[in-house]
């Protein structure tokens, strides 16, 4: 391989017109690392379905193969698959082939299994759903779950925070054990003062935290950020700990930008104030 090219990454998410998440945050956020964005939308929204009704829904579940059948057939090559929200339950089969087909073994697979926060699955998904995520997430490298996430796929019993260590502790280790060999776990926090992300590395054992000031309220879309963030980061070579340190970091700065606005929280973060930061915050954890 030539020492030099640049990376690529397909990033699978929907697209929520309005609201700075999944795609339109996955695009702009790897771009701005320097990284080439290929996407494939799963469903296009007018807005997410985080506190708005009334939201517009196509389901591209039929586009999905068409796309990847194309990209196939252009020999293209992907560092790394990002995945996110996905449009239908149909998609999990796709997808979970879609890795095979668009992966090689330099391909880091990254799962973020986007279906509930707050102790609740998102109402646009049937109760079989974190079934199918559990598949997906055995096929990562990667996985970014929030608490609740980690809830439904280790069929554990969802608890509102502040958490003990042994609480995160043991549902890192569970996440181990789910077939991914790095985890993420993001809503981590232990007291009122500090908000942020525990990592568990499979291989070395090592489990990190990373965590901000906490601000008060919950910002729509974190969790996209600090995935795409992570993403741009891991592709770039920066450690899988420092990489989510960087993510918290980003998506730390974007929370408090956007709370000092006094911004609609559904609107999401302001992270484009931070994108310039974005290059300089990857070179230094590399270093
Ligand atoms: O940020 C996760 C997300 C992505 N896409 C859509 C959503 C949500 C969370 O609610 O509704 C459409």
């Amino acid at each position: 391989m030539i020492m030099n090219a640049q990376k690529r990454v397909a990033a699978i998410h929907d697209i929520s017109c309005f609201g700075r998440c999944s795609l339109t945050a996955a695009l702009p956020i790897i771009s701005a690392a320097g990284v080439e964005t290929s996407v494939i939308p799963t469903a296009v929204l007018s807005t997410h379905t985080g506190g708005f009704d009334d939201f517009t829904y196509r389901d591209l579940t039929e586009d999905i193969s068409k796309v990847v059948d194309h990209w196939i057939s252009l020999n293209l090559k992907f560092s790394a698959v990002y995945t996110g929200f996905l449009g239908s339950i149909e998609q999990i089969d796709i997808i979970c082939g879609t890795f095979d087909r668009l992966g090689s073994e330099d391909t880091m697979i990254i799962v973020d299994p986007v279906m509930a926060d707050n102790g609740i699955l998102y109402k646009t998904f049937p109760q079989n759903f974190p079934e199918g995520m559990k598949r997906l997430c055995g096929k990562a490298d990667v996985i970014i779950p929030n608490i609740t996430e980690a809830t439904l796929l280790l069929n554990t019993e969802y608890r509102d925070g502040p958490y003990t260590e042994e609480y995160i502790e043991d549902m890192l280790l569970g996440l181990g054990k789910t077939g991914a060999n790095k985890i993420v776990l993001t809503g981590v926090f232990f007291n009122e003062k500090e908000f942020g992300a525990a990592t568990y590395d499979t291989e070395t054992e090592n489990i990190s935290y990373s965590f901000f000031s906490r601000i008060p309220g919950h910002y729509h879309g974190t969790g996209d950020v600090f995935g795409s963030a992570l993403v741009a980061s891991m592709v770039n070579n920066v450690s899988f700990e420092k990489a989510a340190a960087v993510a918290a970091g980003f998506t730390a700065e974007s929370i408090k930008r956007t709370y000092a606005a006094g911004t609609d929280t559904r609107f999401g973060v302001n992270f484009e104030e931070g994108l310039k930061d974005l290059p300089g915050l990857i070179a230094e954890a590399r270093s």
